[in-house]
């Protein structure tokens, strides 16, 4: 079938909304690391609005980091695809003209340097998942041991790392007496502006004190909360977009009506007029972040875990069963004392929204790839929340059932028997650690007592072992359902 492109954009169905601006007058304005789902769903539409409303500085240059998928699925396309918004009752496409093409930075990346280095490029944006920025949990530090990151620190001639890239970049900027371009981290981790920074100074600093100086002084690395669901495309979404527009669109993403973008207004140079497009510019992100990582993503993970040790494939499976969703609310009831919610955040109606959100059955969105990463999503989603409601000498209970799932993950079968890989980065580590920890309370230690995951401050608090292994053996006495059947 005849692939989506420029030159087959006139002949889509009348309903389809179009770029609308002429794409060959198109700057690159923005360099994005980690082109997947998210950024296509998300920023990059922002970026789309912006040339829509005649700014066209703000075309997208998409860099993988790792594979060739999404530049053997758009450059066909001309950088074309579609959002497939898909509200419940019915879906409605508009096709993104913002991306230009993407490169795949292993296969030259002193082609990508030089993109990022062009003057036309204000902006770096990042989805690069959590354990892209390469940094110690425990310590905050570059993790000096990883072998990209060691190469990169030794020589950056040719980066392998995002911070990699991004110093490299700003020193070729630096040299061709260029400011530097604004970092604007948009992955789901606390403080990912101060996080990003704190990579990039320490992978300067290795090479040239005066360069880490110059990005400290000149660079801009603004915080940002980001939001939209936006679930992995599967073959069969793209064969019913097929359908749908008569070409093949093999880049396309699927996601909600919600979208959300925090953003601290502090920029190295231009940005797009983000108040008129609908993005919240404020010196104060914490709060929001706090909110969705801690609420959203808290509940997320938790149903991921318990759901699909449960056997359900998606999420608004889990929380159409009433013991479920009784659960993800007093989980959220724990949640949200540990909250300052900011100015025009109301928390019962942000609560019904997100429960709103996770019960959209057209998302199709999979227990299985929330559940990714745990190691590197806990501390934020679900450990930072416990440690403030101890602190506060508050219960823990719902908010410790959701790390008894995670710990019951990593066993890799679910409750009806089906296997599973692990998908974590620290997947061996936490296997290891468990493999002779028979009890609740000698895994709930195990898993503790690794560095990265949960904090010393916990670790050391008999409180946090106790309500977790409590709730572990209830899991793997009674199973998931039973338990949570009994608490209703
Ligand atoms: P995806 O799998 O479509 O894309 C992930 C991107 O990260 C790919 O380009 C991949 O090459 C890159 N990547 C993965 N590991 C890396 C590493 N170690 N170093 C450098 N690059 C690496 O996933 P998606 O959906 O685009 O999500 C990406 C991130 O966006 C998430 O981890 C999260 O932080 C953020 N996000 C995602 C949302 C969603 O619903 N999918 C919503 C809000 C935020
Ligand atoms: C999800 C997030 O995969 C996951 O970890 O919890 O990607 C979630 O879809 C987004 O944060 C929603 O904004």
């Amino acid at each position: 079938m005849t692939r989506l492109s420029n030159a087959t954009l006139a002949d889509l169905p009348s309903d389809v909304e179009r770029p609308g601006y002429d794409r060959a007058a198109v700057k690159t304005g923005v360099v994005h690391l980690g082109i997947g789902a998210f950024h296509r769903a998300h920023q990059a539409v922002v970026f789309d609005d912006a040339l829509r409303s005649g700014d066209l500085r703000w075309g997208i240059l998409g860099v993988s980091l790792r594979s060739p998928g999404v530049r053997d699925q758009l450059n066909a396309q001309d950088g074309l695809y579609s959002v497939v918004v898909r509200d419940g009752i019915e879906d409605r496409t508009r096709i993104i003209g913002a991306v230009q093409g993407v490169l795949v930075a292993p296969e030259d990346p002193a082609v990508v340097v030089a993109a990022m280095a062009s003057a036309d490029v204000h902006i770096v944006s990042l989805t690069v998942t959590e354990k892209g920025y390469r940094l110690d949990p425990a310590s905050g530090g570059l993790l000096t041991a990883d072998p990209d990151v060691a190469a990169d620190l030794a020589d950056l001639s040719q980066p392998k790392t995002a911070p990699g890239f991004l110093v490299a970049a700003l020193a070729e900027r630096r040299r061709t007496g260029l400011p530097p371009f604004t970092v604007v981290s948009c992955d789901n981790l606390p403080h990912n502006g101060a996080r990003v920074r704190s990579a990039v100074l320490a992978m300067a600093e290795a090479h040239d004190p005066a360069l880490a100086e110059w990005i400290a002084a000149e660079g801009a690395f603004p915080q940002t909360m980001v939001d939209r669901i936006v679930p992995a495309t599967t073959p069969e979404d793209i064969a019913t977009q097929a359908a749908t527009l008569g070409v093949r669109d093999e880049g396309m993403v699927k996601t909600e009506p919600f979208t959300q973008w925090v953003v601290e207004d502090t920029f190295a140079g231009p940005r797009p007029d983000f108040a008129s497009l609908g993005v919240q510019l404020t010196a104060e992100v914490p709060p929001w972040e706090d909110a969705k990582l801690r609420l959203l993503n808290g509940a997320h993970s938790s149903i991921a875990y318990l759901g699909g040790l449960a056997g359900h494939e998606f999420v608004h499976q889990v929380v159409a069963i009433p013991a479920f969703k009784a659960f993800v609310e007093r989980l959220w009831d724990e949640a949200e004392t540990t909250l300052d919610p900011p100015p025009g955040l109301d928390i019962p109606a942000y609560r019904a929204d997100l429960m709103a959100r996770f019960s959209n059955p057209s998302l199709q969105h999979r227990t299985r790839q929330i559940a990714m990463d745990g190691s590197q999503k806990l501390p934020q989603r679900l450990l930072a929340t416990i440690a403030a409601r101890l602190d506060a000498d508050q219960s823990i209970d719902d908010l410790a059932l959701g790390v008894a799932g995670w710990i019951k993950w990593q066993e890799g079968v679910t409750e009806t028997g089906e296997p599973f890989t692990v998908d974590d980065p620290m997947a061996a580590a936490i296997a290891e650690a468990l493999s002779d920890a028979e009890t609740a309370e000698a895994r709930v230690r195990a898993v503790s007592a690794l560095s990265g995951i949960v904090s010393p401050r916990l670790a050391s608090d008999p409180r946090f072992i106790e309500t977790v292994t409590r709730q572990l053996d209830a899991v793997m006495t009674s199973g998931v359902a039973a338990h949570l059947a009994a608490q209703v």
